[in-house]
């Protein structure tokens, strides 16, 4: 599944990008789904909004027991999605589908992920005009095990540009100390307070069906979406099952057992 020089490339840079590894049959599946899933959805009068800058949904029953279900979250305006999450991968036949894919199971092998479980799942939209930033972060930092192993797997629906708010991130950074720790009580704890290295950023430009790998230790960010064009993603996030799962992780799924690819 990866060559000599992609393993040594993801070692070394933190990430690894995986042209055409979705098809586009798929990527149009997870698209049509979300859709539907959306048209399904009655907001009703209260509204979570999800931001990386401030952590209030944090303290939100509906975001904290969202992690055995499937939930809506909004931009700051509280009108547009901001992203759909996070048991698509086991609570939706479309996702699910996609997510324990032959391809996938075979990728996350080649990543030596000795027991993996698939943690959690996310629908990003970062809609055309509206769509908002994700501060830099580390995934370890939201989903964090003993030892740490989690690892993100990023795909591309739309073409991700430095138009409408594709990845960044600081290659090799994710050599350097986990910096903070979110609880469930909706807390972010200080761990390391080494800053993050004086790297310059990359632009990760993804065309569609692009999956980009992310060490969980690497600090990622994107931009607001201030085109006229959508830049939809799914993200899945995968643990060790080797490693333990702290019991302060804000997500928790106590009536939904985690699974591996089978
Ligand atoms: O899609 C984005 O803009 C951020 C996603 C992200 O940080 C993640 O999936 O870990």
């Amino acid at each position: 599944m990866l060559s000599a020089s992609q393993r040594a490339a993801y070692a070394r840079d933190g990430f690894l990008m995986l042209e055409d590894f979705v098809p586009e049959a798929e990527c149009d599946a997870l698209k049509a789904r979300a859709t539907e899933l959306v048209q399904g959805f009655d907001p009703g009068p209260v509204r979570t909004v999800f931001s990386t800058a401030d952590q209030a949904h944090a303290r939100d029953a509906y975001f904290r027991e969202s992690g055995q279900a499937i939930r809506f979250f909004f931009e700051d305006d509280a009108r547009t999605l901001n992203k759909i999450g996070h048991a698509l991968h086991d609570l939706d036949p479309v996702f699910d589908r996609v997510s324990r894919a032959p391809r996938m199971k075979a990728l996350v092998e080649a990543l030596d992920v000795a027991r993996p479980l698939l943690l959690q799942s996310m629908y990003l939209f970062k809609q055309p005009l509206v769509g908002g930033e994700v501060d830099w972060h580390q995934d370890a930092t939201f989903l964090h095990t003993d030892p740490i192993s989690v690892v993100g797997l990023w795909i591309a629906l739309d073409d991700a540009t430095t138009d409408n708010g594709c990845l960044v991130a600081l290659p090799g950074a994710h050599r350097g100390p986990l910096r903070r720790c979110f609880t469930r009580d909706g807390a972010m704890r200080a761990l390391d307070d080494t800053p993050w290295p004086d790297i310059e950023p990359v632009a990760l430009e993804a065309r569609r069906g692009t999956l980009i790998v992310l060490d969980g230790l690497l600090p990622h960010a994107s931009a607001a979406n201030r085109s006229p064009h959508p830049r939809h993603a799914y993200s899945l996030h995968i643990i060790d099952a080797d490693a333990r799962y702290t019991d302060d992780n804000w997500l928790q799924r106590p009536s939904l057992p985690l699974r591996g690819f089978t």
